[in-house]
């Protein structure tokens, strides 16, 4: 038995031997790297439902819906849902699109009907992004879904009653810092001027804005919808610690099992990566990465690079590899519809989740590593200046107590040297093993039972594997 992780050497065609050959003796021995700051029982028990839950659907679904991606004719390029602050639309015309907001296929009960047929565990919306809109009936500003538009429903509300009626945890984005509709908030520099001098002093009395809206409707949405399983806080901008601690206090006090993001300023429950951001290696702290299915968040009409359902299903195995969620978003339309190719692909992969979640829901990151890729070593740099990583997309690893779980999402190239029983994790078939030269090995049946991902179980006597 080993104790380094395993390595794999290259193989061709021209060399017919076992090659690659992948010691899976070696976890019992191998240790994950330790947590960076010191274990908080009380963080770890709230946290316990989000390590298990892998799979998450952010939904992005504000007036921004309504231009699509378009004003006054012309394109705006960028995100669907910075259309204001990339076009350097006024308040005032930003404004009136409340009074056109009437999604009357908006059906919460259709959306969490998605999620779970997607295999997804928790939703998280919008509640206000960084136009100021609120999407719930608020008393601290009349600019909400319920008081300016012809709508008048309450999309918060009815999507936590469909929630808390299909067992789903519901979680709330809300966009602290910046506000472009308001005069004391962040980021709205076409009306309102700069945030700061070049030199960092304050040019807005931000913490009028802070009191005066943010924390109280962090308030209310911590008070009239049930459980708020989280609350997703983005880009901190001028958000000192102070500042932060006020709106975690607001979290702890008015619920204590609700989950801080990574994006508050001040210290949250879990990291958020970057948007997008996958990191290259695996870590025990709790973790997650919110991305796009397609390039945008809120809807743009023009925008149809869909990732793939195979493109879908290997990051979830691959951030669940690595210990993190995966919080993918889909952006509805201005008449409430979750757009029909997300669809699809959110219930293709569902489908997949549905025979394969025993690799991916509560299961632990890989004790390997190194079927993650590798950095260069030539000591290439990419563009911001890390060192350049190639990543290997071949396999997977995730594991259970006792077993550990092979995520194939081509066929590999060589036979694998496994130390006991195995069996494909869809229907249960038993691999047959190969013993040669002291070694017991497989070959993946060829073609793969499911090409878009083929999940092999390696069981062990007892509890050896622990997650
Ligand atoms: O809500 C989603 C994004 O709107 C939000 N985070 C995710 C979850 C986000 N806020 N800021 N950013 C992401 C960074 C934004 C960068 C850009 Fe731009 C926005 C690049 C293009 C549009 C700002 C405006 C920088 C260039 C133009």
């Amino acid at each position: 038995m080993r104790n380094q992780p395993p390595t794999r050497q290259a193989w061709t065609d021209v060399l017919p031997v076992l090659a690659c050959l992948l010691s899976l003796f070696a976890l019992v021995l191998s240790a994950q790297t330790s947590a960076p700051r010191p274990p908080d029982p009380t963080r770890e028990k709230r946290l316990e439902w989000f390590r298990d839950a892998k799979y998450g659907l952010f939904i992005h679904w504000g007036l921004y819906a309504i231009p699509a991606g378009e004003w006054q004719g012309k394109r705006s390029l960028g995100l669907g849902e910075w259309i204001m602050n990339r076009s350097k639309i006024p308040v005032r015309e930003y404004e009136a699109l409340a009074s056109r907001f009437n999604p009357i296929r908006f059906n919460a009960d259709e959306w969490v009907q998605l999620a779970q047929d997607a295999g997804m565990k928790y939703i998280v919306i919008t509640s206000k992004h960084h136009d100021g809109f609120a999407m719930f009936k608020s008393k601290v500003s009349p600019y909400n879904v319920v008081d300016a538009t012809p709508f008048k429903r309450d999309v918060l509300k009815e999507l936590a009653d469909a929630c808390a009626k299909r067992g789903m945890r519901l979680g709330f984005y809300y966009s602290q810092s910046q506000d472009w509709h308001e005069k004391e908030g962040a980021g709205n520099t076409w009306d309102f001027g700069p945030d700061q001098t070049p030199d960092g002093k304050e040019l807005k009395t931000y913490d009028t804005y802070l009191r005066g809206k943010a924390e109280p409707q962090v308030k209310e949405l911590l008070t009239g919808y049930g459980p708020v399983a989280l609350i997703w806080f983005d880009t901190p901008r001028m958000m000192t610690p102070e500042r932060g601690q006020r709106f975690a206090d607001i979290v702890r006090t008015l619920q204590p099992n609700t989950l801080i993001d990574g994006r508050l300023g001040t210290e949250g429950d879990y990291r958020s990566t970057g948007d997008n951001v996958i990191p290259p290696e695996a870590s025990t702290e709790a973790w997650e990465t919110p991305a796009t299915i397609n390039d945008t968040w809120g809807f743009r009409k023009d925008d149809t690079n869909w990732k793939s359902p195979g493109q879908i299903a290997f990051k979830l195995v691959d951030i669940v590899s690595k210990g993190g969620n995966y919080l993918l978003n889909v952006g509805p339309t201005a008449e409430g519809v979750i757009p029909q190719p997300s669809q699809d692909i959110l219930r293709t992969v569902g489908r997949w989740l549905k025979v394969n979640a025993e690799a991916v829901y509560g299961a632990g990151a890989s004790p390997f590593g190194d079927e993650f890729g590798e950095y260069t070593a030539r000591g290439a740099k990419d563009v911001r200046g890390q060192k350049l990583f190639y990543p290997q997309t071949e396999w997977r690893v995730t594991t259970r107590a006792g077993k550990i779980y092979l995520t194939f999402f081509g066929e590999p190239r060589a036979p694998f040297e496994i130390p006991t029983r195995a069996y494909r994790l869809a229907d249960h078939a038993r691999i047959d093993l190969k013993m040669e030269n002291g070694k017991t090995t497989f070959s993946m049946e060829r073609p793969m039972l499911d090409p878009m991902a083929t999940v092999v179980v390696v069981e062990f006597e007892g509890d050896r594997v622990q997650k």
